[in-house]
């Protein structure tokens, strides 16, 4: 499913962000940036022991050793991956939704694509964010991501964004909240 917002074009689709030939995939990361299941494993191991060793340097550098807080995000190269960079963000873990998991969410998708326009970035690649193993429920995850995407792509020139769902059961779920979503613009 293709959608313009603005001068943007907005992109649902299935499949492997790891494959993906945009400028920059996003990484559902943990706050030691360190790797560890999911999508942020297939990303490590796709792009090589050089993304674990300039992670270990951002942590240590840009971090000054701290983790990466829940709605946070910090950017390195792509490495051996397709992409050039891979903005690493880390969702809230769902706790029922009183530790303010929506406002974090939105800040993951909202400070990866300034994060983006910072360094030119033009194309940029999503996995669902916290709907895994931080067991954020999809249905509400969607239309927070989407929401935040498409706001953030009404006020900014920025280019091409995509959603790459890893089932065809998330995508309908996606695409089932961007219809809602277009339905109210
Ligand atoms: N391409 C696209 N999406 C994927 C891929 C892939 N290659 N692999 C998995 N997904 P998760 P989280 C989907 O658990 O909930 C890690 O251990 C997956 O089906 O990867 O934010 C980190 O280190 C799901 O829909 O991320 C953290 O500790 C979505 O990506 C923790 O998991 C997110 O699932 C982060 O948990």
């Amino acid at each position: 499913m293709k959608t313009k917002i603005s001068e943007n074009t907005l992109e649902l689709v299935t499949g492997d962000i790891t494959e993906q030939t945009t400028e920059a995939i996003v990484n559902a990361a943990n706050g030691s940036l360190l790797g560890g299941g999911g999508v942020d494993g297939a990303i490590h191991r796709a792009a090589g022991r050089a993304l674990l060793d300039e992670c270990k340097k951002v942590r240590a550098e840009t971090l000054s050793g701290e983790e990466l807080r829940a709605g946070e995000a910090v950017i390195t190269k792509g490495h051996d991956l397709p992409a050039e960079w891979v903005i690493h963000t880390v969702g809230p873990v769902w706790t029922g939704g009183s530790d303010k998991e929506e406002e974090k969410l939105a800040n993951c998708y909202r400070n990866a694509l300034k994060l983006a326009m910072e360094n030119n970035v033009k194309s940029i690649s999503f996995p669902s964010i916290s709907t895994g193993v931080y067991r954020f429920p999809i249905e509400q995850a969607a239309v927070i991501a989407l929401q935040t995407v498409v706001d953030f792509l009404e006020e900014h020139p920025f280019g091409y964004a995509a959603f790459i769902l890893f089932s065809d059961h998330d995508y309908r779920i996606y695409e089932a909240a961007m219809n809602r979503i277009l339905q109210e613009e």
